[in-house]
């Protein structure tokens, strides 16, 4: 890690705190990852990338940098990756999956915020991720009260936070002040990079983020199948992987391990054995390196075959039309591929207890744990509603409130495991 050292100093973080935290998330991804059995010669890759993630990855963002490639960094699936490529930026998703510089945090954020969002201010109070502190715009998103709100806290410690104003239902006038919203933030992104968005510019940003999503969707489809060719966890992995790797090497890196999967199906190669209850996560987003949930389930005897979360399905699973002639068709497809999302923030949401049910169904799941972050109002709330949605379909499900703290594992460990038994 030494020889990174010059490069995190350079961007102004703590060596000591950034020391521990790799300690941390070394020992962490020790336990959680590399102790599966059986796992695909392809998470290799995902190996490498993980335990570079603070090192190489951020070397060549920064090699690319020196050559005028601007970095823009965002918390949410929001905002839309092909406008920046468009513009020839680079997107990377800031991670928020582990509490860090907690006492710190609660000086600034009440107690009783959400995880994710504590975890935001304490990578920054910290000044433990160089993502955060090598981007070159922050992106803020006006979604939960939350966020919407700590923002303005944040904008205080840094310098270039942009915030994106979106809509919270999905009438006319919503996709109005979306495509408003859009058009605004590519003349940002315009501004920032000095690069015109074209025609031909916007559809190479929508064919790269295009290939990442088919990529993701075809490693979808494999997990389908019964017995599992991957873990929940390597899988979830390979989507919290693609909020930061370079998109063109993590789409040929998914499509590897794809190939590798279709044979192993063919082969009758497994990770569990066949008849392992199969469960569907749903519900907050599981940042990097938030791993404490799919573990418990997965080391339960149950095997996760999906995730109706924006680190999972949610945030990938429509593609964006590029077959629009000019600029204006473009982005109107774009608007119209985002306007999708059923994130909790929307009232109603609908959608999003229909494609819980879908998603049951089409990966045969024997129930489904409802995820929310304590304090997380929007999907706490939608978890209350969805148990008698689920009820009315047959669909068992388990809700889960927690944090990032290990202190509720054994908890959580005898209610999942009761659930498995049941289901
Ligand atoms: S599109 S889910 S990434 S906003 S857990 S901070 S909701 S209190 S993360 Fe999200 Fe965009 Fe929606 Fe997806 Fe608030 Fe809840 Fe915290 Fe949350």
């Amino acid at each position: 890690a030494s020889e990174y050292g010059g490069m995190w100093k350079s961007l102004g973080m703590d060596l000591g705190a950034h020391d521990q935290l790799l300690a941390v998330l070394g020992q962490g991804y020790t336990d959680v990852f590399l102790s599966q059995a059986n796992r695909p010669k392809g998470m290799d890759y995902f190996n490498f990338v993980m335990s570079e993630v603070h090192g190489l990855r951020i070397k060549e963002m920064l090699e690319a940098r020196e050559q005028g490639e601007k970095i823009v960094g965002s918390y949410c699936v929001f905002v839309p990756e092909e406008i920046v490529r468009a513009a020839g930026a680079t997107l990377v998703g800031l991670c928020s999956g582990a509490d860090f510089a907690m006492e710190e945090v609660e000086r600034v954020l009440p107690r009783n915020t959400c995880a994710l969002i504590k975890s935001s201010f304490g990578f920054k109070l910290g000044k433990v991720c160089p993502y955060l502190e090598s981007a070159d715009m922050i992106v803020g998103e006006n979604t939960c009260d939350g966020k919407k709100k700590s923002y303005e806290e944040l904008n205080k410690l840094v310098s270039n936070l942009y915030v994106m104003d979106l809509p919270q239902t999905k009438s006319e006038n919503a996709r109005a002040l979306l495509k408003a919203e859009f058009v605004r933030f590519a003349r940002a992104v315009e501004e920032l990079t000095g690069n015109p968005i074209t025609v031909e510019s916007l559809k190479k940003g929508i064919a790269i983020t295009n290939a990442k999503r088919q990529a993701m969707h075809r490693l979808e489809a494999l997990r389908k199948a019964d017995p599992e060719p991957i873990s929940g966890l390597d899988a979830l992995l390979a989507s919290q992987v693609s909020f930061y790797d370079a998109p063109v090497r993590f789409t040929e890196s998914v499509n590897a391990l794809c190939d590798e999967l279709e044979e192993r199906i063919k082969d009758n190669v497994a990770v569990f054995p066949e008849k392992t209850p199969r469960i569907l996560m749903s519900g907050c987003p599981m940042a990097v390196p938030n791993w404490k949930l799919p573990w418990i389930v997965e080391s339960s005897g149950a095997v996760i075959v999906g995730e109706e979360s924006c680190v999972g399905e949610r945030g990938l699973r429509n593609l964006t039309d590029d077959s629009g002639q000019d600029v204006e068709s473009l982005m109107e497809a774009i608007v119209d591929r985002y306007f999708k999302i059923d994130c909790a923030i929307f009232t109603p949401n609908e959608d999003r207890a229909d494609h819980i049910v879908q998603m049951a169904k089409d990966y045969k799941a024997d129930g489904v744990i409802q995820y929310a972050l304590n304090f997380c109002q929007p999907y706490q709330i939608e978890a209350m509603g969805l148990e008698s949605r689920m009820e009315k379909e047959g669909i068992p499900m388990l809700r889960i409130e927690t944090d990032y703290s290990p202190e509720d594992a054994e908890q959580l460990k005898t209610r999942v495991e009761a659930f498995v038994e049941m289901i």
